[in-house]
């Protein structure tokens, strides 16, 4: 710590305010609003990572807080995760929805785990693109066919065809992770994208021992301090969600324009 010398001092020693080290202003936290999903994952893991301040606001998407009109004005897709960080651009607030574009810009904010130089970071977007395009909407659907939907024996096509397309995009990623320990090499924004799905190898119906470098990914990823600590964020509401609860369904699987 540094220490304040004589000739600092004001008159009985006792230090002068005018001279006193101004103590730094800590940064006031990025809102994040949060419910405990892979999609949340992604964005507590890159602030756990980076040590930013950040306070969870749970958005329970059980019950509806994503149409609400305060955080529509947010995230105009009524999905979170959701950032609003108080040190924006400019020094001024900003509202930031879709993960992938919450990761990019925590990346450039604080340069970590976003590559500067443009060879490195095409890798990451493509990693991180193959996940918002592929992995996340296609578990999505097959969690969907396989645990949420009624009259599962009708639906054995999607069940099949979503079932097929993870097994397809496991094979990706195991080829992908042969030669390397991370998607784009160096740990990145784009594996943080993928741990919260790709950690649900079974409720996919998959079978990880066919993904021999996936799994090891895995265990190394979940091996992180961080992943570990943004994949459980303790959230009292969400531990009572029922899926098989019918308000909890209409209100998440019966949405349309209106
Ligand atoms: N592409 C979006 C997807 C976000 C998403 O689907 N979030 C889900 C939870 S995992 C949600 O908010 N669902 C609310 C709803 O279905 O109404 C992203 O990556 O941010």
């Amino acid at each position: 710590m540094a220490r304040t010398s004589a000739s600092k001092r004001g008159r009985g020693g006792k230090p002068s305010a005018a001279r006193t080290p101004r103590r730094p202003v800590p940064p006031k936290p990025i809102d994040l609003h949060y419910w405990p999903t892979p999609n949340g994952y992604k964005v507590s893991i890159m602030l756990e990572e980076c040590g930013l301040p950040y306070r969870v606001i749970p958005l329970n998407i059980a019950r509806g807080d994503q149409f609400k009109p305060e955080f529509l004005a947010i995230s105009p897709n009524n999905r979170m995760p959701a950032i609003v960080d108080p040190a924006g651009p400019g020094g001024r607030p900003i509202a930031i929805f879709e993960s992938g574009a919450i990761l990019q810009y925590l990346g450039r904010k604080t340069g970590r785990f976003y590559p500067a130089t443009e060879r490195a970071r095409v890798e990451v977007d493509q990693w991180l693109f193959w996940q918002m395009a592929n992995l996340g909407p296609k578990a999505g659907e097959c969690h969907h066919f396989r645990l949420y939907a009624p009259e599962r024996a009708t639906l054995q096509y999607a069940i099949d065809r979503f079932t097929n397309e993870c097994n397809r995009l496991y094979g990706v990623m195991n080829r992908r992770l042969a030669d390397r320990d991370f998607l784009a090499g160096s740990y990145s924004i784009a594996d943080m994208a993928c741990i919260g799905w790709a950690s649900r190898w079974q409720r996919q119906g998959q079978d990880i021992n066919e993904f021999p470098h996936v799994k090891r990914w895995l265990d190394r990823m979940l091996a992180r301090r961080a992943v570990y600590k943004g994949m459980h964020i303790w959230i009292e509401e969400a531990s009572k969600v029922r899926m098989d609860d019918a308000a909890t369904r209409a209100t998440l699987f019966g949405q349309r324009a209106r």
